[in-house]
């Protein structure tokens, strides 16, 4: 292993830390004594891709002193407590084929639960805050088949109810997303940012949908003000990011010297490719590789179908054919086969006119894909991957297969990756998905009836083609352990 201890701000004496039971001083920012930068981001979803990601490239911007990150949990306080107690501080391992190396990244200067939502307002409503950015997963957007706000969604009702009423705080990270709106609104503070981080294609119109949805079903007037003073900014984000575990706190020990109890692993390759406006400014993120461009749609597809594609099919196909994690689903020549052809349905729709003049570099995406996917030092969960798969192959197989069809092919690789799916959750003792009660009743039927009340809460287009049906029927089975 090598060991590199880089640090994004520079460490000094070890006075007033805390020591644990190994007498080991705790993280904080008496270990490293940059100045802390002033608020000006606010994060929902504060999580280990949000760390590894978002949170890596504000600290390295040119003008890092100038951007700090207040970061709200979602369901759970506890990544907040444990962040607050080193002072927003923690480890960025990057860890390669080669090795790791270890920075301390310190953009993120206010961890808080994200059930205060008084803070969140206060922090919204401030001048200086100019952005709030969205890690908040795929399924939170409350997306329907039909791609709109989903207001029958029990969760968002009820948030519509509290906030219609005034007598509680809503839940939903997008329900707290527009009260702290509405506090903006109201303090008369002007135009920023919401800047969506998950992995949706077009997630700067899917988060305005939601967003101005939401707000203008609470209150005409602030649906109206969000529509003309917040600018929805389009990413695509990309690092793989497995869950943190006790082996990588105790490497950070021994590597370090100090406890860290929330640091993160990620693979060295990084990735952000941003579109749109903010109105209220923004760190210098260039300076660390993100790409600023006019259309984004191509750049998303090529993330969405390419590499989260491929991670969705190893998810199902490898967890059928007893495999763990996505370096052993990959080394499986079944498995390896079937992200192959899926990859050659994609980049068929990637090309000519798809591209819209974008150089992609199709295959060496794929190559590098390859490589990044092989990285067995990152033990990479496909049960991680898994989880809401009703709504990821909306984004990863779904668009795929239409094109095929569209121009007369069967789209077959894509269809085997929601063939997988069905297997998968048919068989699975649980899987977490925002649709688990449905997929699971429309399991208990047989045949064909069954392959299209499962297609339906993907897509009801596909479940009324019955050539699709028919086919996805056909690919049922296809993974199966030791086959
Ligand atoms: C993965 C992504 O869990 C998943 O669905 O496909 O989290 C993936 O690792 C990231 O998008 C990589 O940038």
């Amino acid at each position: 292993m090598t060991t590199n201890n880089t640090s994004t701000e520079q460490g000094t004496g070890h006075a007033g830390a805390a020591a644990d039971q190994d007498g080991l001083p705790q993280l904080n920012r008496t270990l490293h004594t940059a100045p802390k930068p002033p608020v000006r981001i606010v994060h929902l979803g504060l999580g280990a891709f949000h760390r590894s990601h978002q949170a890596w490239y504000t600290s390295q911007a040119g003008d890092a002193a100038e951007w700090g990150i207040a970061a709200f949990t979602g369901r759970r306080p506890d990544a907040a407590v444990a962040l607050a107690g080193q002072d927003g501080l923690f480890t960025l391992v990057e860890r390669a084929d080669s090795g790791d190396t270890f920075a301390v990244v310190g953009s993120i200067v206010e961890a808080v639960d994200g059930a205060d939502v008084q803070r969140l307002a206060e922090l919204v409503a401030a001048p200086a805050t100019a952005m709030v950015t969205l890690t908040v997963t795929e399924a939170a957007y409350r997306l329907g088949a039909d791609g709109q706000l989903d207001t029958a969604a029990s969760d968002v009702a009820s948030d519509l109810a509290l906030l219609g009423s005034g007598s509680g705080n809503p839940s939903t990270p997008l329900g707290r997303l527009v009260f702290a709106l509405a506090a903006r609104r109201a303090a008369g503070t002007g135009p920023i940012a919401v800047v969506c981080c998950d992995n949706l294609a077009n997630n700067g119109t899917v988060a305005r949908n939601a967003v101005t949805g939401l707000a203008a079903a609470w209150d005409a007037q602030l649906g109206a003000w969000v529509e003309a003073n917040v600018s929805f900014v389009s990413t695509s984000v990309d690092r793989i990011t497995p869950r943190t575990t006790e082996a990588d706190i105790a490497a950070v020990e021994a590597a370090c010297g100090y406890r860290d109890n929330s640091p993160v692993v990620a693979e060295p390759f990084t990735n952000w490719v941003l579109s749109g406006d903010f109105p209220a400014g923004r760190p210098r993120w260039e300076d660390a590789g993100a790409v600023f461009v006019d259309h984004i749609e191509p750049f998303e597809n090529r993330k969405l179908w390419l590499l989260n594609g491929a991670h969705s099919l190893l998810a199902y196909a490898g967890q059928l054919r007893g495999h763990t994690t996505v370096a052993e689903a990959l080394a499986d020549q079944e498995c390896r086969k079937a992200v192959e052809s899926f990859w050659d349905e994609a980049e068929a729709n990637l090309s000519g006119a798809a591209a819209g003049g974008a150089d992609l570099q199709i295959p060496a995406y794929r190559d590098a894909l390859l490589a990044r996917f092989s990285n067995a030092r990152i033990a990479h969960h496909l049960a991680q991957i898994a989880m809401d798969g009703s709504t990821k192959l909306r984004m990863r197989a779904v668009p795929v297969l239409q094109a095929e069809r569209a121009q007369g092919r069967s789209g077959i690789a894509a269809a085997r990756m929601i063939a997988a799916w069905m297997d998968f959750t048919a068989t699975a003792e649980t899987f977490h998905d925002p649709l688990a009660a449905e997929v699971s009743e429309a399991n208990k039927l047989q045949g064909a009836e069954r392959v299209r009340a499962v297609l339906a809460l993907v897509d009801p287009a596909l479940a009324a083609d019955a050539g699709v049906v028919e086919l996805v029927g056909s690919l049922l089975g296809t993974f199966t352990a030791g086959s």
